[in-house]
């Protein structure tokens, strides 16, 4: 089965959005792929800003990931996390020593005076990712969760406390305000076929819809736009997409997810075992493929990648 030529844009979030952008790497052509990542669960340890999303999807394409955890170094020793411990300062974000060094580079480029793009993008090309990777914004853009006690950092409330406290509200601090890279702009503008990935809305996309320059300019596309449920049999594949659902008081399932992404989609792309949601897709006019969405090995993501470009082809392609 050959490579695909096709100008690909994919939005993505952690690790779901990661496998998807593997997939895609595979399957294209060089230099076909374009990658826009979430930065709401961006956040600074020791004063060196930490990307989570991009970090994921760098490590993923370059295979270093840590594939059964998701996110972090395959192998990775805790050298400085231990000494960190040792003087007394807070440990409960687990960075490795590898990944550390990834930090330390970001920040002393940044501090140079490189943009976050830049940085991303060099990292990428040592890495011999042959894919472009831009943050969704180079402003600052915060994802924010009301709690009980008020309003928390996501890495907060998903590593520090497990993601138990309940959800009363998101929010997508500094959206208003910030600007997405003109390089994001052009690549959806450029795009032939636009994804999705299969990542959690509230968390990973809508942080990056936010951000209104890029919706827009995704609304202008006429490129196909699917997108790839989270959900497998009504649950989500990884992560708090259930109780997030719950805690929200979202109670309808497949329709709670299409419903963050409306009215931007063509296609949505659902696991076989979700069939019973494609009527109520279709009178959503969304064009539904059902097939094997969970991503267990990197060869998965390559067969569910393939089955959407062919998927794609069928609503005409950019115009
Ligand atoms: N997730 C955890 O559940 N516990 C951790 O200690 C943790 C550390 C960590 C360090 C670097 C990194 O890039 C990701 C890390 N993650 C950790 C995952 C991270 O919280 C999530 O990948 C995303 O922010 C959600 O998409």
């Amino acid at each position: 089965l050959g490579k695909i030529a096709k100008k690909t844009l994919l939005l993505a979030g952690g690790v779901g959005g990661a496998r998807m952008a593997q997939g895609l790497l595979r399957l294209l052509e060089p230099d076909n792929l374009t990658i826009i990542a979430n930065v709401g669960d961006d956040a600074h340890f020791y004063d060196l800003l930490v990307c989570p999303d991009i970090d994921t999807l760098l490590y993923t394409l370059s295979n270093r990931i840590d594939w059964r955890q998701g996110w972090g170094i395959e192998a990775d020793t805790i050298g400085a996390l231990t000494m960190l411990e040792t003087l007394g300062a807070p440990v409960w974000m687990k960075l490795g020593d590898g990944d550390f060094g990834l930090h330390i580079w970001r920040n002393w480029q940044l501090r140079a005076g490189k943009s976050l793009s830049e940085v991303t993008q060099q990292c990428a090309d040592r890495f011999g990712i042959k894919a472009r990777i831009i943050p969704a914004t180079e402003d600052k853009l915060r994802t924010r969760l009301r709690l009980e006690c008020g309003f928390v950092d996501f890495q907060d409330w998903f590593v520090k406390q497990s993601c138990q406290p309940r959800i009363h509200e998101i929010r997508y601090d500094g959206a208003e305000l910030a600007h997405p890279p003109v390089a994001a702009l052009q690549a959806i503008a450029q795009a032939e076929l636009i994804i999705l990935a299969p990542s959690n809305p509230y968390l990973s996309l809508l942080p990056i819809l936010a951000l209104k320059e890029l919706r827009q300019q995704l609304a202008d596309s006429h490129a196909p736009k699917i997108g790839v449920s989270p959900l497998v049999g009504g649950k989500a594949v990884k992560g708090p997409l259930d109780k997030l659902l719950l805690d929200l008081g979202k109670t309808g399932g497949m329709a709670e997810i299409i419903d963050c992404y409306y009215p931007l989609l063509d296609g949505f792309v659902i696991d076989r075992q979700d069939s019973d949601d494609i009527a109520m897709l279709e009178r959503n006019s969304l064009k539904v493929l059902a097939s094997d969405i969970l991503i267990k090995e990197p060869e998965a993501a390559t067969r569910l990648a393939r089955e959407i470009c062919i998927f794609a082809d069928q609503f005409g392609g950019a115009s």
